[in-house]
């Protein structure tokens, strides 16, 4: 039998490749680059192992249904359309009990590459709002935050900038490559680099400038570049002047950030801020790609509009070589429309968790850019990277462990590790203990899955058909082929929402019997089905035009962009950004740590199962200065506990001279499937995951929008004699 060549978008990790898939007898022999100039160096390691992923033996095949005692990892087999009946039953048993917003849905969305809104459109029709994402602190949020501020996410475009400006984000060859290989191309062209990044990342080792600044220092440094281009008039006066609101403020606002201030809060030297700025400012055009390190601190809010303001100041929004707002793909069925929010009750919208105390991207939040989104981009809701109309995460899982202020019983997560992807995972903990229903659905048994009561066994990227449209970002639309049928009896997101939909009684609302009808439907304006549409296309673009806001403004409540927010102000927050500096510290956690520098090897919390990546990194570890490491009399190879008020966690020492002294890092998502699952070891989670010393209470919550700072959180070493078994 002949190899068959299937163009696939590989979904290992979040940035969604072109690659080919190499097909023999229904089997994938192996992921390879893609057959086009323009995608040919996008592919990592992650991507070609994913075929022995998806074949290990530990993958989930069948429905499991809990046997003993929650977390008891006793499972029974059942079929799915036994699983789904009882899970509808039981669902409609706590949506009866305690009303439908008791139901709360964690995914993260980029995993299921199939939803396309199916999960908001059943749960918007049933009535719950409590819908959370690991987008919360990944992209969403900062889409949320630039829409309140510009009406729209923009897209960097890499291939004509001149600038680029990376605020601690740091793609690599293996991470985020098809990123990574833009900045690489461009840099070959000439385009200046410069890095924000308290380590010498390794983009810091190739950039123009490199700012060493303290972690969650970000928003700071915004305002001391923002000092420099406001104090030497190196911003677009004529747009400042006809295309924003609240300038003046504003810029009464950045005065108080004197570049002596800045240079005392983030630790990096005035003369080098003021060259940066004026580097960003006068060799543009000039980006600062989206950056998910603003997305994790407490000045999370702040350090987004900062960087609006910078990228509208100095005039680079909507121009060619600068950042693109794309709106949606006209001729595509977006996600946004397939969502209903419409149709959930207002009443329901007020009870969405957290919108009274951290409202930025909550429907009370987002209720504002209804109408001005109508206005510019023809729809009420634009959901880009679903990062609009979320529940706060830590206010679920406080209503789940506490009931407060009304109980939450029914969860369902879906490609989405939460247990160990949010902070505070002893909260966490609680309130899956605290349930009456935990269903996942899952490739495999996770840390959370191992918490359920049942987890339906999901299909991969290599098993389905799916569209890729950068989450509603970018007005560009692509084609993924199926490449091989799904083992067992893993199913897509799209049919676990469509039976679950069905199960909950409102089947009649979703007219689409199966993936390639909602591909039909979402294609029908081009009046093509699936199968000629990835025939035709690679990349189904929609045609750019820069500087709408001229016809139409810009779609935020004043149609200009909001250097001073009308939407912050209303909710009662401060209406202009500010720097909220670190809590007084404790003496005995004396050390600062971040979680971050993403690891070749794994996507966030997976992968740790598949033996080639996992001998290439076997163990989590923890950087630390060759100085800092002195300090704490701790070597190369040592085992440590790194503890702070919440818990602790055990890794690895690595002694890295790219390390500022005092500052520490601990890796995401740590947990080691292979060993003993189950309620008080779930496979290393409690040893090894850092959400568990991620805290969630005020100090470190960013105020707006709620999500946890994970840059900058005070601790100490303890040293241990050996490794943990
Ligand atoms: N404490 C803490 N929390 C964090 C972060 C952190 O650094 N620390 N990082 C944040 C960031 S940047 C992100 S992006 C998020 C990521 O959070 P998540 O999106 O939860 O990411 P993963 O940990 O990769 O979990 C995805 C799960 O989906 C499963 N899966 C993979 N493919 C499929 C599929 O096709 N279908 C289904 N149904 N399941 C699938 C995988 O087995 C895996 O268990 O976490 C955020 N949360
Ligand atoms: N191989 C692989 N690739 C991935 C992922 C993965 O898990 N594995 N995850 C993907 C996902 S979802 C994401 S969100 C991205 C994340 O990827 P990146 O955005 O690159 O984030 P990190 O690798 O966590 O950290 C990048 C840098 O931030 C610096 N840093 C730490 N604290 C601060 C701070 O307060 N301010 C500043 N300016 N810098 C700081 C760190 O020193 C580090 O060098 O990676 C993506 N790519
Ligand atoms: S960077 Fe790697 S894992 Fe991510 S989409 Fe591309 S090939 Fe897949
Ligand atoms: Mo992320």
């Amino acid at each position: 039998m002949p190899t068959e060549v299937k163009k696939v978008i590989c979904a290992s990790c979040d940035i969604a490749c072109n690659v080919v898939a190499e097909v023999e007898e229904g089997r994938v022999l192996r992921v390879r680059h893609s057959d086009n100039p323009a995608f040919k160096d996008n592919i990592c390691m992650k991507g070609v192992h994913a075929p022995k992923g998806f074949a290990h033996k530990d993958r989930v095949l069948h429905p499991l249904k809990r046997k003993g005692e929650r977390g008891s990892n006793e499972w029974e087999q059942v079929s799915w359309d036994a699983a789904m009946n009882e899970i509808g039953e039981r669902l409609r048993g706590v949506i009866d009990r305690y009303g439908p917003e008791a139901w709360a849905v964690s995914t993260s969305q980029w995993n299921t590459s199939t939803d396309y809104g199916m999960g908001r459109r059943v749960m918007n029709l049933v009535g719950s709002p409590n819908w959370i994402s690991g987008v919360a602190l990944c992209a969403g949020n900062t889409a949320a935050i630039n829409r309140m501020t510009y009406g729209w996410f923009p897209m960097p475009d890499y291939n004509n900038t001149e600038c680029i400006v990376l605020f601690g984000h740091n793609p690599k060859r293996h991470s985020w490559t098809p990123i990574y290989n833009n900045i690489q191309r461009a840099k070959a062209r000439g385009a200046k680099l410069i890095v924000l990044d308290p380590r010498k990342s390794e983009n810091a080792e190739q950039a123009d400038l490199w700012l060493p600044l303290r972690a969650g220092t970000d928003a700071a440094m915004c305002m001391g570049w923002l000092k420099v281009i406001l104090d030497e008039g190196l911003y677009d006066k004529a747009f400042a002047e006809q295309y924003t609101h609240g300038f003046e403020a504003f810029r009464e606002r950045v005065n108080e950030f004197p570049l002596e201030r800045v240079a005392q809060i983030t630790g990096v030297d005035e003369d080098l801020i003021r060259q940066a700025a004026r580097m960003y400012a006068t060799n543009g055009p000039s980006i600062i790609p989206w950056t998910p390190i603003t997305d994790q601190q407490r000045n999370s809010t702040s350090a987004i509009r900062l960087h609006c303001a910078l990228r509208a100041l100095c005039g680079y929004i909507d121009v060619p070589g600068g950042e693109v707002l794309m709106g949606f793909n006209p001729s595509v069925v977006q996600d946004s429309q397939i969502e209903l929010h419409e149709v959930l009750p207002q009443e329901q919208k007020e009870k969405q968790l957290g919108s009274d105390t951290h409202p930025a991207f909550t429907y009370r939040g987002t209720a504002a850019l209804g109408e001005p989104t109508k206005r510019v981009w023809g729809h009420e809701y634009a959901n880009i990277v679903t990062g609009s109309y979320m529940a706060n995460p830590s206010a679920v899982f406080r209503a789940m462990a506490h009931g407060d202020p009304y109980p939450v019983k029914a969860f369902i997560f879906l490609g989405n590790n939460p247990l160990m992807s949010y902070a505070n995972m002893k909260l966490i903990h609680e309130g899956l203990m605290n349930q009456d229903l935990i269903v996942g659905h899952e490739q495999f048994l996770t840390p959370t899955a191992q918490l359920a009561d049942f987890v339906m066994p999901a299909d991969s990227w290599l098993e389905r058909a799916s569209i890729m449209d950068a989450y509603g970002w970018s007005s560009m639309v692509r084609p993924s082929e199926k490449a091989v049928e799904p083992p067992g009896e893993c199913h897509s997101t799209f049919e676990f929402w469509r039976q679950l939909g069905v199960e909950l009684g409102v089947g009649e609302q979703i007219p689409w019997q199966n993936i390639d009808e909602m591909h039909s439907f979402r294609l029908a304006a081009l009046n093509i089905d699936f199968d000629a549409f990835h025939e035709k296309f690679e990349v189904f673009p929609a045609p750019i035009e820069f500087k709408k806001y001229e016809k139409v403004g810009f779609a935020t409540p004043t149609g200009k962009v909001e250097l001073e927010s009308t939407i912050l102000a209303d909710l009662g927050f401060d209406a202009l950004p500010y720097f909220r500096d670190d809590p007084e510290t404790d003496p005995q956690y004396p050390l600062m740590m971040f979680m971050g520098v993403r690891e070749d090897e794994f996507f966030q919390t997976g992968h740790r199962h598949i033996d080639p990546l996992r001998k290439r990194r076997p163990e989590p570890q923890l950087f630390v200065n060759p100085d800092t490491a002195v300090d704490w009399n701790i070597s190369e190879g040592e085992w440590v506990e790194v503890a702070n008020t919440l818990g602790s966690v055990r890794m690895q020492t690595a002694v890295r001279p790219d390390m500022p002294p005092d500052l520490i890092r601990i890796p995401h998502g740590w947990w080691k499937p292979e060993t003993e699952r189950g309620l008080g070891k779930l496979s290393g989670a409690w040893d090894m995951a850092d959400a568990q010393i991620c805290p969630d209470d005020e100090d470190f919550l960013d105020h707006e929008q709620g999500i946890p700072h994970l840059k900058g959180i005070p601790c100490r070493i303890n040293k241990l004699d050996a490794q943990p078994q």
